[in-house]
């Protein structure tokens, strides 16, 4: 015990000092750009695509909403500006400069002392080695459940992708089980953190919330906090706005800068499409992959999923950013015959997750929420493992801080997002009809 303890205190003291990302990005703005009902997204996108030093973050989901793009300074600002000019298009400087916001976001926030329990604080942004270690003494001393730890396999750097497995103390097989994961977008940190926050309050319920006990009767929880290490500690240590793994293609990308990287969210074996909202050129961010599952991260975590496709009922993938709770399908219009089920068990979470702080969530199907986009992950679940409650959720914020969401918001974030999974599980207890 007290190895752990020593071991801890060191982990936060390596916590506190973490340095920012490497990259800096110093004069790089974020465009929020609203092409209105009359402009042609088509030739919109050119100008944004024939450029790799423009990265497009967010893609509007109504003719009032905008694009957030991301504009490197060595671009010709004022030719970019032209170009919207010239298609009629309504733009704003949106974030001026990302290298401040970065500096900003690992400020320590001022409410320290709650926000650290027994092992871990929750108002930081952790390295992967760090949450590995959280993960190795939550294992070993887990005082309110029971707690496995198990490795999906290994990422493309041959990092352990780990996973807790937690159920009731001393219950009986056979339950449902609910899976989630973060971080299978590198720069997505939120993703993680709240992750990390739903393992705390199941292993140690450290605020003696009496609905733990009742979601550990009803379900066993498997938790991923990283699908994509690679890529969250390369985000971490050199280059804060990393998405993808970290495979490389040498030698078959002449395009500017690094061609690394494949989304691993469009790499997933079920309709797998790169035209559909991924890309097949390697440099893109959105690059789907050479085939579906050419990643080990994604094939990984896609044999897990079908493997315990008939236990587990619901996956849950967090991302940031926007606020959406969507459940498939992304790569058609068409709804799944039972949308109805999990647009009202959504419907229900995210309406207890506002009356926590008036975070208002946006919920559909991806395709109607955001933009058809195949290899997903949540429809991989459904579709191909039989995961009835499948859903992915964009998290705070809705494009303010955007990717670089200030240490201080993950403690509400993940208080909220608590809330909803709560519900989330009482709504499937009672669509189900499940016993304990
Ligand atoms: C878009 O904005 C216009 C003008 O403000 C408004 O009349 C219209 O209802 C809005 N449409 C949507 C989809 O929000
Ligand atoms: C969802 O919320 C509505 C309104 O409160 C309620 O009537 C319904 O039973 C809830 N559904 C589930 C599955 O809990
Ligand atoms: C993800 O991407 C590469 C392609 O660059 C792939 O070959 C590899 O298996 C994955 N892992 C990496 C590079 O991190
Ligand atoms: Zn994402």
């Amino acid at each position: 015990m007290l190895l752990i303890l020593v071991t801890l205190v060191h982990a936060v003291s390596i916590v506190s000092a973490l340095d920012p990302p490497q990259e800096t990005y110093h004069g790089h703005k974020v465009f929020r750009v609203y092409p209105g009902a009359d402009t042609d997204h088509k030739e919109l996108l050119n100008t944004f695509t024939h450029n790799d030093q423009v990265d497009i973050w967010r893609t509007p989901r109504h003719s009032n909403d905008s694009y957030d793009v991301k504009v490197h300074p060595d671009i010709e600002i004022d030719n970019f500006i032209q170009e919207l000019e010239n298609l009629g298009t309504d733009y704003k400087i949106w974030i001026n400069d990302l290298q401040e916001l970065i500096e900003n976001e690992r400020k320590p926030s001022k409410n320290i002392e709650k926000r650290a329990t027994r092992y871990i604080r929750h108002d930081a942004y952790h390295t992967y080695p760090t949450i590995l270690s959280y993960m190795n003494t939550v294992a070993e001393t887990a005082t309110n459940a029971d707690v496995e730890l198990g490795e999906l396999g290994k990422s493309f750097e041959r990092r352990s992708m780990v996973y807790l497995k937690i159920t009731k103390r001393g219950g009986s097989a056979g339950k449902k089980a609910i899976f989630i994961d973060g971080g299978i977008h590198a720069r997505e940190w939120i993703a993680p953190a709240v992750v990390l926050y739903i393992i705390d309050q199941l292993a140690f319920n450290p605020y003696n919330d009496p609905d733990v006990s009742l979601m550990l009767d009803y379900f066993d929880w498997y938790l991923l906090p990283v699908v994509n290490p690679d890529g969250y500690q390369y985000s971490i240590t050199t280059s804060r706005l990393w998405r993808k793994n970290r495979s490389t293609y040498s030698g078959r990308c002449l395009c500017y800068g690094s061609c690394v990287g494949v989304d691993l969210n469009r790499n997933f074996a079920f309709n797998w499409d790169p035209n559909l909202g991924g890309s097949t050129v390697p440099c893109a961010e959105t690059y789907s992959g050479e085939s579906a599952f050419s990643e080990p991260e994604s094939r990984n975590l896609g044999r897990f999923l079908c493997e315990h496709g008939s236990e587990i009922i619901s996956y849950i993938s967090f991302h940031a950013y926007g606020q959406l709770w969507m459940y498939p399908w992304g790569y058609t219009y068409q709804l799944p015959h039972d949308y109805t089920d999990l647009e009202e068990v959504a419907t229900n979470a995210t309406r207890a997750l506002r009356n926590v702080y008036s975070s208002n969530y946006i919920v559909g199907s991806s395709t109607n929420v955001l933009y058809p986009a195949a290899g997903g992950t949540d429809d991989y679940a459904k579709g191909q493992c039989g995961i009835k409650y499948a859903y992915t959720v964009e998290l705070r914020d809705r494009g303010h801080f955007a990717f670089i969401l200030p240490q201080e918001q993950i403690v509400p974030t993940a208080d909220e997002t608590w809330t909803a999974l709560k519900t989330l599980a009482d709504s499937i207890i009672r669509k189900e009809h499940l016993n304990r």
